[in-house]
């Protein structure tokens, strides 16, 4: 029986479960499937933990989102086309749900398709070998409970090991005898551990506009953020300056790129993630930057140097759950034999080439946007993934941009239309600057 292996158990893992059982409840014969999720549960970063550095095990914690984290875009753009909101929580909900109602939410889909038997917790892949003389793959795992490692023969790897788990971490001048904290945002948890703080803020994407956000609402005295390239340019309430580059730092002092300074408490790096698979050897390891077009990917999916090794969810990300969803059900129907790839590398080649060059002609938030809602098209048109509305998400996303423009520490209070049921989203009971209490109990008290 062909076996195939899938690595990791988060939102792109469990979409090539459900995939592939869905496929099954519509009568095809599918292979054997055998996930591997080095945590004791799925849900991927969604999985949310206290820990920071390694967990229980000794292992590198994976999760890199903090205790009060609501989505930082509408709920209407990621969700399941096979699964929506109403149908998992029986009413509609408000727009930019907590972390533990999204927790919940993937969690009822693949709970419903129960393939939670196809999925072995607490199992690290430590290697993965590809062997051409008999055409498959051995996968080499630690079971972490039993402590023992075994090996086993897969004729399809698919890696789903997400790319925002390992911290890309810079050194600045002064670092080692900063009189204060120093954290990347992989280790961030806790806003209300900086109450009271002068916060620095290094970066200025999503990080570092959601943790600075954060340790505002929790009661920071004043957040400082930087820039290495551009600002983030928002309106930002009174106790927030934007700056320039960091320079270094003498004792409390930050120095940045202008020439001014500022005294702080704490240093957050809010300087994003490497992709990073210490279980593959070269010749099946994704080398990318964190882009809309990854290198070596084949529709964005299929790896370029050996195309019986699949990527799910490598790329930067506007769309998340769906465009997971069809990249799934995309390698699945390739490894069903539902959908050919072209035998010679010369065209899998190409098509990266045009991804890249797509990608680079334009350089605006807007075109962004639409490339991936393209790229989710491409992929949806192949399969029998629920269709749904991708222009009318891309459009949910312009206005989301639009909202945080007109006032950042309240885009979260709007609500969208769901594009799959036609429901508005209500309104949430309260502002989200003023909602301290997000768990999912009284999210949900709509
Ligand atoms: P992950 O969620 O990272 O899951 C990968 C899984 O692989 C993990 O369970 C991990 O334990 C497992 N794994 C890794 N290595 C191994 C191994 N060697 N062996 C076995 N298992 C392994 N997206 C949104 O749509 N909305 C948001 O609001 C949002 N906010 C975010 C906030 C933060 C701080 C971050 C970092 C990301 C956010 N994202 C958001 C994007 C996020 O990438 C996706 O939502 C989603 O979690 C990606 O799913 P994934 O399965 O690809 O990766
Ligand atoms: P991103 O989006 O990859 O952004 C990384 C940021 O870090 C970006 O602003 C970079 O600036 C900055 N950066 C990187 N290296 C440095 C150094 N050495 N010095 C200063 N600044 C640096 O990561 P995020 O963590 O914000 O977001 C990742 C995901 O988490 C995303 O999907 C969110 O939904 C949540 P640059 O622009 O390159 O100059």
């Amino acid at each position: 029986m062909t076996k195939v292996a899938v690595i990791g158990a988060g939102p792109s893992g469990l979409a090539v479960l459900r995939a592939f059982q869905s496929a099954a409840a519509k009568g095809a014969e599918i292979p054997e499937v055998v996930c591997f999720e080095k945590q004791s549960n799925w849900g991927g970063l969604w999985n949310y933990t206290w820990r920071t550095g390694v967990d229980e095990n000794g292992e590198p914690v994976h999760c890199s989102m903090y205790r009060y984290l609501w989505t930082n875009g509408p709920k209407e753009g990621l969700e399941f086309a096979d699964y929506p909101f109403e149908e998992h929580f029986g009413k509609q909900i408000a727009s930019y749900p907590p972390r533990a109602v999204m927790f919940d939410y993937i969690e009822g889909r693949v709970v419903k398709a129960g393939v939670r038997d196809w999925i072995r917790f607490s199992t690290v892949v430590r290697w993965v070998e590809y062997h051409p003389e008999t055409g498959d793959f051995s996968v080499s795992v630690h079971d972490l409970v039993k402590d023992s490692v075994t090996t086993d023969r897969f004729d399809y790897v698919i890696c789903a090991s997400g790319h925002f788990s390992s911290p890309n971490v810079p050194e600045y001048p002064g670092f080692s005898t900063f009189n204060g904290r120093i954290v990347h945002a992989h280790d961030f948890r806790d806003a209300r551990e900086f109450s009271g703080k002068d916060v620095l803020v290094v970066g200025s994407s999503y990080s570092a506009e959601d943790i600075g956000s954060q340790c505002w609402k929790y009661g920071a005295k004043t957040v400082t953020s930087c820039y290495r390239s551009a600002p983030m340019g928002f309106k930002w309430p009174d106790n927030w300056e934007e700056k320039p580059a960091l320079e270094r730092v003498e004792g409390k002092t930050a120095f940045f790129k202008d020439g001014s300074s500022k005294d702080v408490d704490a240093i957050i790096l809010c300087t994003g993630y490497r992709h990073y698979f210490p279980f593959l050897p070269d010749d099946l390891r994704l080398k990318t930057k964190n882009r809309l077009a990854t290198a070596d990917l084949y529709k964005g999916v299929v790896f370029v140097h050996n195309p019986k090794m699949f990527y799910i969810g490598m790329q930067d990300q506007w769309f998340t759950f769906n465009m997971f969803d069809v990249q799934a059900w995309y390698v699945r129907d390739i490894i069903l034999g539902r959908i050919a790839i072209p035998a010679d590398k010369e065209t899998l080649l190409a098509d990266v080439a045009d991804r890249e060059a797509r990608e680079e002609a334009y350089d605006d938030v807007k075109s962004a946007i639409k490339y991936q809602g393209a790229y989710v098209k491409e992929l949806l048109a192949d399969t029998d993934y629920p269709d749904f509305d991708v222009d009318g998400m891309c459009k949910a996303f312009f206005e989301w941009k639009q909202h945080k423009t007109e006032d950042i520490m309240a885009f979260r209070d709007n609500s969208y239309k769901s594009l799959l049921t036609g429901t508005m989203a209500p309104k949430h009971h309260t502002p989200w600057k003023d909602a301290l209490d997000d768990t999912m109990e009284v999210y949900l008290q709509n």
